[in-house]
């Protein structure tokens, strides 16, 4: 009997090992979510780093943790301290992440580094071929693992491979800047059916296999060795009744049952400068123009004086890979621009941002999209942006706007939010002002459109039409058939 294998750079359980206790979490991030049903199905497997360190296991809690993760049907890919400097640390995220968002001027290109993502990608081929028979359905995910489809499909050339991207896919002019760009491609390319967020980047990705690799492309379909490989963009969704339902509990919620944060926040409402509250959400990430959107937002203030004391940025800054130099540099920044804006602006009665640098837990997040009249999500470049989907599922009364930024892979199925050039601080500053002032009846009109779309679209959907498409892909086929 064939099985469905899930291949991601991290598993999708939380691992705490004290001493020689072990507690094992589900984790409930949006891919876990998703996968839920292809991982359930029959004798599915995950497979992925499970975030702790080899070298400092010792072999019982090392054998602990194996027997744990394979009751949550896991396995482990073991990785040393060098491994996650180099592999994880070093080319994943000094090398992938900034060229495939465009930040060319942050990308270090270093063979050594290389080596080890090539390294730590055969060690990922090692766990799958171990736990896989030719024939298994096979989806690896995103940027870590991109020259994992070639090895697994050079032994197991029956099973049907699919790899999806999570992270936008550049345009030429910026992919054949790599150095091993050859190998990247011909890794990917191992796959049967490339998945990415967007039709834009599954587009970049066709035209870089044709002028680098001069392989024939035929409409969505790429022609290598005796192979046919489908390429096709399959926009992830989120767990939309999850939010949903959290949202409309805490409409019901009695005042003794209402967390300190949604008091706080409902009080702020009532108050009798009737403040608005503007909404923001991210990891701290260069990508997700943090400095930015702060800048964009004391250009409002000084454009539309008349907002002073009656609107609050709230923004949720998660951390993230701290120590990457560049972030560190952006934490700094972050903090500076927050000084400074509420040094200037600030009165008695008014603090113009509240700046939070810590992830907050699922109920308190709950409570800020439902509290904040305006998400302001403004990434200078994304793969797609699940908060941005996130903010409109918890609008359970149809009301709120959300303010996108058009570098995001979700402004493409987001047409009725106000969608914005982030670089362009008059059209920022004029969207926040239109927000503000925006009808309820326009609200609601806006967000039925956006919730319906995101309803029907879930993450669930967004798993079962990759794996749907997976499965009707042609192996060992010579002729292309037009779709
Ligand atoms: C990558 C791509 C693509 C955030 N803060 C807290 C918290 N979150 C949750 C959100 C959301 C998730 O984290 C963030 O998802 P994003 O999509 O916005 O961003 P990335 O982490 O950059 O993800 C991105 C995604 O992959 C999927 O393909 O959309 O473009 O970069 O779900 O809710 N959750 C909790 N506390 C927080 O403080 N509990």
């Amino acid at each position: 009997m064939s099985k469905n294998i899930i291949v991601s750079n991290r598993l999708p359980v939380q691992i705490v090992l004290e001493n020689e206790k072990l507690a094992v979490f589900p984790s409930v991030g949006g891919l876990a979510t998703g996968m839920k049903s292809v991982h359930a199905d029959g004798d599915g497997i995950w497979i992925g780093w499970s975030g702790l360190e080899e070298t400092q296991l010792t072999q019982k809690n090392k054998e602990n943790v194996e027997k744990a993760l394979l009751k949550e049907k896991c396995i482990p890919v073991p990785l040393t301290q060098d491994n996650i400097d180099d592999f994880y640390l070093g080319f994943s995220n000094k090398t992938l992440w900034p060229l495939f968002h465009y930040f060319t001027e942050y990308t270090s290109f270093e063979n050594s580094q290389w080596l080890s993502y090539k390294e730590v990608n055969e060690k990922f081929a090692k766990v799958v071929l171990d736990n896989s028979e030719d024939g298994d359905t096979i989806w690896i995910h995103d940027y870590q693992l991109l020259l994992l489809p070639e090895l697994v499909k050079e032994h197991r050339p029956n099973s049907k491979i699919g790899f999806f991207l999570h992270i936008p896919y550049p345009s030429f002019e910026i992919f054949r800047i790599f150095p091993w760009r050859e190998q990247l491609l011909k890794g990917m390319l191992g796959a049967d059916l490339i998945g990415f967020h967007t039709y834009d980047y599954e587009r970049h990705f066709l035209s870089s296999v044709k002028r680098i690799l001069r392989l024939e492309v035929n409409f969505n379909q790429i022609i290598y060795d005796d192979r046919v490989i489908k390429v096709d963009s399959f926009p992830m969704g989120i767990d939309y009744d999850k939010f949903y339902n959290a949202s409309k509990l805490k409409n019901e919620n009695t005042q003794a049952e209402k967390s300190d944060l949604q008091i706080r926040l409902e009080e702020h409402h009532k108050s009798a400068s009737g403040t608005k509250l503007i909404l923001s959400i991210d990891r701290l990430d260069y990508t997700k123009g943090i400095p930015n959107r702060i800048k964009a937002f004391e250009y409002f203030l000084n454009q539309y004086p008349e907002y002073k004391e009656k609107v609050r940025l709230i923004m949720l800054a998660v951390p993230s890979r701290s120590n990457v130099p560049q972030y560190k540099r952006l934490k700094r920044e972050t903090d500076e621009l927050v000084g400074r804006i509420n040094g200037k602006f600030s009165t008695v009665n008014w603090t113009p941002i509240w700046y939070f640098y810590r992830s907050f837990p699922f109920e308190n997040l709950i409570d800020l999209y439902t509290s904040s009249d305006v998400a302001l999500i403004t990434p200078l470049r994304d793969g797609m942006n699940l908060v941005a989907k996130e903010y409109v599922a918890t609008r359970t009364n149809q009301d709120g706007v959300l303010i996108l930024s058009e570098m995001a892979g979700a402004s493409k199925e987001m047409n009725e939010a106000i969608i914005i050039n982030p670089n362009n601080f008059e059209q920022f500053s004029n969207a926040i002002k239109q927000a503000l002032e925006m009808s309820e009846e326009e609200q609601n009109s806006r967000m039925k459109i956006l919730q319906k779309r995101l309803k029907r679209y879930n993450v669930e959907k967004w798993a079962s039409e990759f794996m749907k498409s997976l499965s009707n892909t042609n192996k060992n086929q010579k002729t292309v058939q037009a779709t």
